[in-house]
């Protein structure tokens, strides 16, 4: 049986593709476990949408697989009606962020057959499984959306595997390095992901983190330190010398993050350098000296804002307080700190349309200023806040008349169009003022992401009034 595994062609929201889409790898692993006889071809965001189709063509595969965000949906969309024109017998079937929350305007707008929603291992493998009479089979296979005459049908939800130790390690044979630019801000060469946990016990507002959450089964897993260390270990011997690991967060468990970091510290890879995501709290001496010692020279912390009424309103569930000291407690471990930060966030009190103000972005800017100056916080990344399909916000700004059911994230939210206390004028001084603290930050570290070119000159253009 040939079977595409398909990424959207990119550069998607201006980037290009550090590296394998794990998702993917994954769907192939679990199915090569279970089954027999496949043959996969991965195609990487790299390929142009000619030769993405071209290649499909030429395979001419049993089934096309593609994942994507609701970033890249638009895009997604267009190439399954593509290869749908060009391969009318093909089962295609789409996964991933977006499919989770729009399964039914995706199957009702698209030529696709199946959509899975959760996690897709099991219903992936189950569908190549029954490949030869799908139609009649669909209905009994866990985790899929389809349309029956017309009429959208959603199976039962899919169970999540308690044990996520027992999915293998991603497919990494199906992919070449050389599709892939590398992890953004990386000290060694060749670099990788690994991803460690799954699900987040939080429930920030503007966080789309769908797949793993109100489901059936624990919406929290993580892996076993040993086994982590195992495909660590295949990486290093493969050449790999840094891994983003992406845990959400890797401290949600302390005591798991101590025993990681303590298994990592006794693989004994002094060459081997790690980053990792993580909130403010836990963090103390103890949890920043592990990560130090084990290897993690970066960790990217989501602050988003200065401004406690904000951290409430979005549901941080952290004190302005506990961001300061872990920036400081970190940082005097070692490791370069890395904020997220987001500006005019949106939520609701009672029924009510809240916003972060200016003047609250001002003063987070300034906050983000005074840590640099004491050296405790290195790294900047400033987003828009921006209603993304499968976060509460996207619900709340449904409500409020926000947006409309067809609006997609990758159309730029301007919340001077939205929010009465914003003006335009407040908004670009303001977008341009964190643009240069980004700069900035990256200047004075010397880490400028020259890979990212096409993003540097538009926003450069758009700070400039170009
Ligand atoms: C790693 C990651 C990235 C990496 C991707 C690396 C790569 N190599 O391609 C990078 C840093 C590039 C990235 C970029 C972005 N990301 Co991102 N990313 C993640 C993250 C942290 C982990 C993804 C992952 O590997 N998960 C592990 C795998 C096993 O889980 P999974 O992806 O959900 O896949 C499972 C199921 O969804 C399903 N499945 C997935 N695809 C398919 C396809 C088929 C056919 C089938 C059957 C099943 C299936 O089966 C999989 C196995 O169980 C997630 C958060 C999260 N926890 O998922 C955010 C997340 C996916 N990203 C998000 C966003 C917003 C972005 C960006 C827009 C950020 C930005 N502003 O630039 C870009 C857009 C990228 C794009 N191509 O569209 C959002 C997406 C929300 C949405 N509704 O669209 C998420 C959910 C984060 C969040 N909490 O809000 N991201
Ligand atoms: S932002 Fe981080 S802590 Fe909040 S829900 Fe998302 S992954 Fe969890």
């Amino acid at each position: 049986m040939k079977i595409v595994l398909a990424d959207v062609h990119g550069p998607v929201c201006g980037k290009d593709q550090p590296s394998a889409n794990l998702s993917l790898l994954y769907l192939a692993s679990w199915a090569r476990k279970v089954l027999t006889g496949l043959q996969f071809t991965y195609i990487p965001q790299r390929v142009s949408r000619e030769d993405h189709l071209r290649q499909v063509v030429d395979l001419n595969p049993d089934v096309y697989a593609i994942s994507f965000t609701s970033f890249s949906a638009r895009v997604a969309c267009s190439l399954v009606d593509e290869v749908r024109r060009l391969q009318p017998d093909c089962l295609i079937v789409v996964g991933g962020a977006h499919a989770n929350s729009h399964a039914q305007q995706l199957l009702e707008r698209t030529a696709a057959d199946l959509c899975v929603i959760g996690e897709g291992e099991e219903t992936f493998a189950e569908v190549l499984a029954s490949l030869d009479d799908i139609k009649a089979r669909r209905a009994s296979i866990d985790g899929l959306a389809y349309l029956q005459d017309g009429a959208f049908v959603r199976t039962t939800p899919r169970s999540m595997i308690a044990d996520i130790d027992s999915i293998p390690f991603p497919a990494r044979d199906l992919v070449r390095q050389e599709d892939f630019t590398g992890i953004s801000y990386s000290v060694a060469q060749p670099n990788t992901e690994v991803v460690t946990t799954r699900g987040c016990p939080l429930r920030c507002t503007f966080c789309a983190n769908p797949v793993f959450r109100d489901r059936t089964g624990p919406p929290f897993r993580s892996r076993s330190p040993e086994q982590i260390c195992r495909e660590v270990d295949q990486l290093y011997a493969a050449g790999y010398r840094e891994i983003y690991f992406h845990s959400d967060e890797i401290n949600v468990d302390g005591q798991w993050m101590l025993d990681l970091c303590e298994a990592l510290t006794r693989l004994g890879h002094a060459d081997m350098h790690f980053q990792t995501n993580l909130r403010a709290v836990p963090m103390n001496e103890e949890l920043a000296g592990a990560l130090a010692r084990a290897g993690f020279w970066l960790v990217r912390m989501g602050i988003e804002s200065a401004n406690p009424r904000v951290l409430k309103g979005i549901r941080k569930m952290v004190a302005l307080s506990d961001i300061e000291n872990a920036c400081r407690t970190l940082a005097d471990s070692g490791l370069v700190v890395f904020a997220f930060l987001m500006m005019f966030n949106v939520w609701e009190e009672d029924g009510e349309l809240c916003y972060e103000t200016p003047d609250e972005v001002r003063n987070t800017l300034r906050f983000v200023d005074g840590l640099r100056s004491d050296r405790v916080l290195h790294l900047t990344s400033w987003q828009v806040a921006t209603p993304t399909p499968g976060a509460e916000m996207y619900d709340i700004a449904s409500r409020h008349g926000l947006i409309t059911p067809d609006y997609l994230p990758d159309e730029p939210w301007f919340p001077y169009e939205h929010l009465d206390g914003v003006s335009r004028l407040d908004y670009k001084l303001l977008l341009a003022r964190a643009r240069w603290q980004t700069a900035g930050c990256a200047l004075s570290e010397g880490v400028v992401e020259w890979k990212n070119w096409r993003r540097i000159v538009s926003k450069s253009k758009a700070m400039i009034g170009m």
